[in-house]
């Protein structure tokens, strides 16, 4: 199997953090490319309609994406247990959030590196960092009590949303306030899946 991949990429950590814990490191390799919605590369094209990445080319020839599918496919494959049956839709309600402040962080550089200057919108770039900060803020409080716990897929998300709010937003110091989002994180990063996966770029 291809991984469609970018070490920058927080949705393309997600599966490459799933490819260590399901120990699939040996049967999916990896495919590097540089995609941006103004260029898209011809391989992330011919993987997936919409050009975008991650996405896993299947032996067969069969593509799947997006990073939430191929997460539960990995999963299901390896026998990982990362989704279990019993907290299933909390683990993917709590996915879903990591995932929203990716996608929120995520076109806050696109409106930086890809739109004109004299174009770009500052209230625009705001309102994503306020869904960024209520979704920081509901962890804190814990909202979300699935964060706590036995190891599941919706943690491990969670900690690539603050892996890359550390990489590309630093001087938003997300962890102002949020004392024990910071703890808990710190821990998160330590496993060997984190380390392995850290962002470049
Ligand atoms: N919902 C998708 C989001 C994927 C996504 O937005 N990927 C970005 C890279 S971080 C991308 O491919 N951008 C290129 C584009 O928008 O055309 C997922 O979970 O995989």
């Amino acid at each position: 199997m291809k991984l469609i991949f970018s070490p920058a990429s927080p949705f393309v950590r997600k599966v490459n953090v799933m490819r260590h814990e399901g120990q699939l490191v040996d049967i999916i390799s990896l495919t590097p490319v540089q995609t941006t919605a103004l260029s898209t590369d011809p391989a992330a094209r011919s993987a997936n309609p919409l050009g975008k990445i991650p996405a896993l080319v299947l032996d067969h020839g069969k593509t799947l994406f997006d990073s939430r599918v191929i997460c539960r496919y990995l999963n299901d494959l390896s026998g990982a247990g990362l989704y279990p049956k019993a907290t299933l839709w909390d683990v993917l309600t709590l996915e879903a959030l990591a995932d929203g402040i990716m996608e929120s962080a995520v076109l806050m550089v696109y409106e930086a590196r890809l739109r004109p200057e004299e174009k770009q919108f500052e209230t625009w770039v705001e309102a994503q960092w306020s869904k960024i900060a209520h979704a920081l803020d509901a962890l804190e409080q814990n909202e979300f009590t699935i964060l706590g716990g036995d190891l599941h897929f919706g943690q491990l998300a969670v900690a690539c949303a603050l892996g890359y709010l550390d990489f590309r937003h630093p001087d938003r110091n997300w962890r102002d306030g949020r004392t024990s989002l910071d703890t808990w994180n710190k821990m998160m990063q330590d496993r060997a899946s984190m380390q392995a996966t850290l962002p470049e770029g």
